[in-house]
């Protein structure tokens, strides 16, 4: 049975503004494969603001997770509901978390939302931790939701739900997909501690569309937005992507599901890009059947770097099974023709897919170095509501294992007739690992003063910069030293550079640059205190 602690309905009888306090929660998730700012939350809470609700995310990806800080912000905020979202790889550590906010305020409702909970509601409810579960998108959904709480009314009647009642889990129909995406305000970025995420040279991201129209197999997106596309109007996607443009990240990155759907639209955008005279370097995920030479050259034009693409496989026969819908050649042309108009192709392959065997891997081992392009390989892990796991029988697919901590996609979680799931990890850890021992050597090489490639020197210098401003935002170093003031600017910078020597053991000519960098990028920055000057991050 729910204990929900209802809205005062007295301040409802006198049809006074009530502020719903919600907090929404971003699990942890490994540094190591470079997080973004949380966009589903900022899109929700965006929306929420608009309706009347005060908003906060605790973004466990940057803050520690502990009792202590749960209790603080409960203390603190004092939230009505504390909403959180998930992949299948970060449900756990969600349903964690909410389970001690839970425990310290036991009145509080709990909601989860995202790309896991919507096809696997039961099995989360069934925890006991969660009292509801929205499905799909959130904007509407969650806001009805609260709507309906508040006003004590039959919560049955809101689409998109799911909940326990009278020891039954019940789902409401699914909600209509939002049919003009332009009613949602910009996502509520202010709420996300972006400029930790810009010290570490991670992207931001911003979506222009909704939608996919294909099927393959192992993918949710479809499911999650449906195959039709919405889109935001060119002109406000100019302006935000301008918006993010004066923020200072060194690469936006337009998620769309897939953002070269449309040309003349993305023609568009890329002309508005131009003529505005924005100068930002971005990035998007494509399709190999969506980029005819001439879009190419106008993204190229309006600052694309790099287009990710999901090739798959290097067996055609495998592509055909999953549905992918492209060809092999598709693959080569695409990529020659991105080199041609200066754009890095980036392709990420799938190990493990109904089919697979050691020479199929063989076929994409080869074919991967054969086109040329950079590439990342995942090995295929059947999330629930993906058609690969719900007709896996079908596939050929024997799931090991519902432990959704395994589903990074980085390790075999099922397995195929034709290769066994040790084989794959196997070979996806010897690819890893002869990435790292590359780039060990290079380290070496460029200590002892040997000359590396310029790729190589930027891919080291990257990385070396990620790990210290990591260990920074980690170890909340400024925050440490956020408390000591200084008389004057000079003295204070000098401090702060000793401190972060002593934390980080790196020398003082690497820290000082790197405290300049983030002061000019306004990561951090310098405020007037009382008696002085003091430092904190923007
Ligand atoms: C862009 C994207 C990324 C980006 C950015 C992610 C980010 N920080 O936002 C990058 C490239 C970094 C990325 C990484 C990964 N991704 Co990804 N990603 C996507 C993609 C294409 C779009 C996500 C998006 O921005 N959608 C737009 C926003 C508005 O929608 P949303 O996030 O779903 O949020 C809405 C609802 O879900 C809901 N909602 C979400 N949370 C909550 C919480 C509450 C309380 C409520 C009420 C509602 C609610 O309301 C939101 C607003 O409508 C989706 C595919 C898709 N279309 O879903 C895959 C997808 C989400 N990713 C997926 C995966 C697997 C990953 C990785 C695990 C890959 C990996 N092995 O590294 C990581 C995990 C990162 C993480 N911690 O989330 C899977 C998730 C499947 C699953 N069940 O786990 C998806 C569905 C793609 C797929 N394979 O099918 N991803
Ligand atoms: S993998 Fe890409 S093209 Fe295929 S359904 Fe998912 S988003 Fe669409």
């Amino acid at each position: 049975m729910l204990h929900i602690k209802f809205f005062p309905p007295e301040l409802v009888m006198k049809g006074l503004p009530v502020m719903k306090k919600i907090l929404l929660i971003n699990p942890p998730y490994p540094f190591e494969e470079h997080p973004s700012p949380p966009f589903g939350l900022m899109s929700l809470a965006a929306y929420l603001i608009q309706e009347g609700c005060e908003v906060r995310i605790e973004d466990y990806i940057i803050e520690h997770c502990s009792i202590d800080r749960y209790k603080s912000i409960i203390d603190e905020f004092k939230p009505d509901i504390v909403g959180a979202t998930a992949v299948s790889m970060t449900v756990k550590k969600s349903l964690s978390i909410l389970k001690d906010y839970k425990m310290i305020a036991p009145g509080i409702i709990t909601v989860m939302g995202g790309a896991h909970v919507t096809f696997d509601a039961a099995g989360i409810l069934n925890s006991g931790v969660v009292d509801f579960i929205v499905r799909g998108e959130g904007e509407i959904t969650f806001t009805e939701l609260l709507k309906t709480l508040y006003e004590r009314k039959n919560i049955a009647a809101v689409n998109g739900i799911s909940y326990i009642s009278e020891g039954k889990v019940h789902h409401t129909p699914d909600r209509d997909l939002i049919a003009d995406i332009n009613i949602l305000p910009y996502p509520a970025r202010h709420l996300a501690a972006l400029s930790k995420y810009k010290a570490m040279d991670l992207p931001v991201n911003m979506i222009t569309s909704r939608g996919c129209p294909h099927s393959c197999i192992f993918c949710l997106g479809r499911k999650m937005v449906g195959k039709k596309l919405r889109y935001y109007d060119t002109e406000r996607v100019i302006d935000e992507f301008e918006m993010l443009s004066r923020i200072g990240f060194s690469q936006i990155n337009i998620s769309d599901d897939l953002f070269t759907s449309n040309k003349k639209r993305c023609i568009a955008i890329c002309n508005g890009i131009i003529s505005r005279g924005i100068n930002q370097a971005w990035t998007a995920f494509a399709r190999v059947d969506t980029i005819p030479e001439d879009l190419l050259y106008k993204l190229k034009e309006a600052g694309c770097t790099t287009l990710c693409f999901g090739i798959e496989s290097g067996n055609q026969q495998i592509l055909d099974i999953v549905k992918k819908k492209t060809t092999l050649e598709k693959c080569r042309t695409a990529a020659d023709m991105c080199r041609k108009a200066g754009i890095t192709p980036l392709a990420s392959y799938i190990l493990g897919l109904p089919g697979e065997t050691e020479e199929t891997i063989m076929n994409t081992l080869r074919f991967a170095r054969d086109i040329n392009m950079e590439f990342g390989i995942h090995i295929l892990a059947p999330f629930p509501g993906t058609e690969v796991r719900e007709k896996s029988e079908e596939y050929g697919i024997s799931i090991l294992t519902d432990d959704w901590d395994l589903y990074d996609a980085n390790r075999s979680v099922c397995s195929t007739n034709g290769i066994s799931p040790g084989s794959i990890d196997k070979i996806v850890n010897d690819f890893y690992e002869s990435l790292k021992n590359y780039m060990k050597d290079a380290a070496l090489k460029k200590e002892r003063g040997e000359t590396i490639s310029e790729k190589d020197d930027a891919l080291l210098r990257k990385a070396e910069l990620y790990n210290f401003n990591m260990e920074l935002v980690q170890n909340k170093i400024i925050e440490n030293f956020s408390g000591a003031e200084s008389a004057n600017r000079e003295d204070l910078i000098n401090n702060l550079s000793s401190f972060i020597e002593e934390k980080t053991g790196r020398d003082s000519g690497f820290v000082t640059k790197e405290i300049d960098r983030l002061m000019k990028k306004k990561c951090i920055e310098v405020i007037r205190k009382d008696s002085g000057f003091a430092i904190c991050w923007v």
